[in-house]
């Protein structure tokens, strides 16, 4: 049962409970209606109070059943609220903690609402690509107001219930237990007629098309390729300018178009694929963690400083270690001048600033470290610096400490042996900026315990991080797919594009940067570090030498202000750059390469589908747990546009069959080897199946 009833004194007491968020899935509302049905038939009950049990008073609808039969089969909740608002007794919403969706829809629907302090009452709908469905346009207009509801309903974002005491959408808020403060106020009302309802209240707002116009302008300016906020303008307006049967109709018309689109599906692929990305078979939720008061990280560079802020910002202190002051002063000031700009722009309150810069220190002896619980080297990039340092760790560190390397692509299992505790060893691959991108891959070494990759992801939520589990392999997840997508890049300048076309082939697409505008940002001699490795590794595998004689060039991009692109003192603008056109157009004639006019389609699919071939090696050799988690990497750590839903979700989209059609096009050109499709892709393509 997903609702329990039972009666107290002469009220009726509906408890929702559908762990973990009392989703309002089909047997929840069954359950709801039938208790409504038992209070109502049942003279000896004078009022309803209708709350939940756990952690909410409602999530809202049930989610996973969506795109479903059972997300609109009887009792729909539309049906629900309409029950519960013909109620011939009053029925009071006791509301003790997260109000959202579907679940504040029905509270709307009750005749009164009492609500905890510190309750988060939100219509997040529009975060899932679609609206309230269930009302929520059309009666929170009628409570709240129409700019404060629109507001509210356009952003998505929760609200605490005392935010709201004065208005119309609570009768009282409370600090003492909601369900004794609901069932009082039951009692006092229990013989009130009328039955107020919200949906006979007018909205009173003398020029509402000016600021409904007004409305749609900032909306459509801001909503990018989401047509969800737009939608959720036009159903409010629909609350002021329709009688509110009429507004219910023109919301469900406007639901059912958006729960249909690509980019909702996408929105909601990402929401689950947030929460299962926490998830690995092997290791059970209850896995025991060990306790994280203290974090060490070594090395003040720019990695190190954004690492240390992550800690500091959840209140943990950090203590970095450094070889030498001078490193040391530099890191720590310029950790200092961060947290002050953000102060300055008002994102940080100034006792908040404080906290955090007094929450790390910094030293120049390992034994200061030695008690941390887990300590974070993010030093130079080579095996035989991570070699001494993690030689030097083993030594130091209090037994249980979690030792974890920030290393982007190098072994972690090698790191590991270099300690007499592989167990306690762990990768966890933030990145650049480390205080801001959401991003970390957790890399889990062979030996990695269990409660160590537990303890991990827990952290990870707590510094809002995306944690995305990896195993041990060249470049991990995200960076060895992007190996891919750069050499499609390459080759695609030695075919006829210039950076520029490319670029703006896949920004047109949504990406944030295209590659050659990424890589000046993030300095082209990281690749040529790496390729320089690689080209002695696995000589089998070409590159563009494009991009090799761009850093011959000197040119590693803003750092040395020319890179792919020109750019001008004190201007992040990236201006196409002759030299380097010519340096490609020369390259082409060296390789006999005759230049041909290259679409964009063939541009965003050879990059993309680079990705995806690359993942689906990934996923079947266990790198990645699931589809899901590569598309969390690329949608929180290389700007994928989020209204695809990521690579794999993006591929599924496509399908897997044209996807596979087009590798086989690209085949017979020019490095035909790279498409050859990964026998995962194929047997899914084959089968008319997608990764997710
Ligand atoms: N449906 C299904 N599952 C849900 C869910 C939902 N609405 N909300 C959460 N979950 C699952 C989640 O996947 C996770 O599962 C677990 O609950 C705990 O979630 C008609 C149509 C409520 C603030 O958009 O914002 O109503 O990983 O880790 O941090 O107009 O969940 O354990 O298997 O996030 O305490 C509108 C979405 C729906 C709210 C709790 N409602 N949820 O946060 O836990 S559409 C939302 C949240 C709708 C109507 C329309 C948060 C939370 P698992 P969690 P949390």
């Amino acid at each position: 049962m997903s609702a329990e009833y039972q009666v107290n004194g002469n009220i009726a007491v509906i408890t929702l409970n559908n762990p973990p968020v009392n989703g309002l899935g089909h047997s929840t509302r069954t359950a709801i209606v039938n208790g409504m049905k038992q209070a109502l038939n049942d003279d000896a009950v004078k009022a309803i109070v209708i709350t939940g049990a756990g952690k909410a008073f409602s999530g809202g609808a049930d989610i996973k059943e969506f795109n479903s039969p059972k997300a609109s089969a009887e009792p729909s909740l539309h049906t629900v609220i309409n029950v519960v608002e013909g109620s011939t007794k009053p029925v009071v919403a006791a509301i003790h903690t997260v109000c959202m969706g579907g679940g504040l829809e029905l509270a709307l629907g009750c005749n009164y609402r009492v609500a905890a302090k510190g309750a988060q009452i939100a219509l997040p709908e529009v975060k899932l690509g679609i609206l309230p469905g269930a009302g929520g346009t059309q009666r929170l207009p009628r409570v709240l107001g129409l700019e404060m509801a629109l507001n509210m309903i356009v952003s998505g974002t929760p609200v605490p219930s005392e935010k709201l005491a004065r208005t119309a959408i609570f009768n009282e808020v409370v600090e003492a237990d909601v369900l004794t403060a609901a069932l009082a106020f039951a009692a006092k009302v229990a013989d009130v007629r009328p039955l107020p309802r919200v949906r006979d209240i007018k909205i009173d707002y003398p020029n509402y098309e000016a600021y409904l116009q007004f409305s749609r302008n900032t909306v459509r300016a801001m909503a990018g390729p989401f047509p969800a906020p737009l939608k959720c303008v036009e159903a409010v307006a629909a609350a002021v300018t329709k009688k509110f049967d009429d507004g219910i109709k023109f919301e469900r018309e406007l639901f059912v178009d958006l729960v249909q689109t690509t980019e909702s599906k996408a929105l909601r692929h990402a929401f689950f694929g947030e929460r299962a990305a926490s998830k690995l078979p092997d290791v059970p939720e209850d896995t025991p963690t060990r306790p994280i008061k203290s974090v060490a990280v070594i090395g003040a560079g720019t990695m190190g400083g954004g690492i240390a802020m992550n800690f500091a910002n959840a209140g943990i202190p950090v203590q970095i270690l450094e070889m030498k002051q001078e490193a040391l002063e530099k890191g720590l000031a310029t950790i200092r001048k961060n947290y002050e700009n953000t102060l300055k722009k008002g994102k940080l309150t100034q006792e908040k600033f404080e906290q955090r810069v007094a929450l790390i220190t910094g030293t120049l002896a390992y034994e200061d470290i030695a008690q941390a619980d887990i300590v974070i080297e993010a030093v130079f990039e080579d095996m035989g610096v991570k070699e001494q340092v993690f030689k030097k760790l083993d030594e130091v560190m209090k037994p249980g400490a979690i030792l974890a390397s920030n290393t982007s692509t190098l072994d972690v299992d090698k790191i590991a042996d270099f300690t007499k505790r592989p167990e306690d060893v762990i990768g966890t691959h933030f990145f650049s900026p480390a205080n801001v991108m959401k991003l970390l891959e957790i890399v889990r070494g062979k030996k990695t315990a269990k409660d160590v990759l537990a303890t991990v992801l827990g952290l990870s939520k707590k510094i809002k991080k995306t944690g995305v589990v990896s195993g041990v392999c060249d470049g991990f997840i995200g960076n060895r797919m992007i190996e891919q997508y750069s050499r499609q890049a390459g080759f695609l300048l030695e075919e006829g594009c210039t950076p520029e076309q490319v670029d703006k082939a896949v920004e047109k697409l949504g990406f944030a940067m295209g590659p050659f505008r990424m890589g000046d940002l993030a300095g082209n001699d990281i690749g040529w570090y790496i390729r320089k490795r690689r080209y002695v590794e696995k000589p089998q595998i070409t590159y563009s030498k494009t991009a090799d004689l761009l850093c011959e060039m000197g040119r590693y991009g803003q750092k040395t202000g020319a890179g792919w692109y020109d750019y001008k003192p004190g201007d992040r603008k990236a201006y196409p750059s002759a030299v380097v056109n010519d340096m490609i157009i020369k390259h082409s004639a060296d390789l006999s390469v005759e230049r041909r006019k290259i679409s964009d389609q063939e541009i965003v699919e050879r990059l993309i589908f680079a990705l995806v071939n690359e993942a689906a090696y990934i996923l079947e050799e266990g790198i990645a747990t699931r589809a899901s988690d590569i598309d969390m990497v690329y949608l929180t750590g290389y700007g994928f546009p989020l209204h695809t839903g990521g690579p794999m979700f993006y591929a599924d989209t496509v399908g897997l069959t044209n996807v596979v059609m087009s590798m086989e096009k690209y085949a017979k050109g020019r490095h035909g080897d790279a498409w050859k499709p990964a026998p995962l892709l194929a047997k899914l393509a084959a089968e008319g199946k997608t990764f997710n």
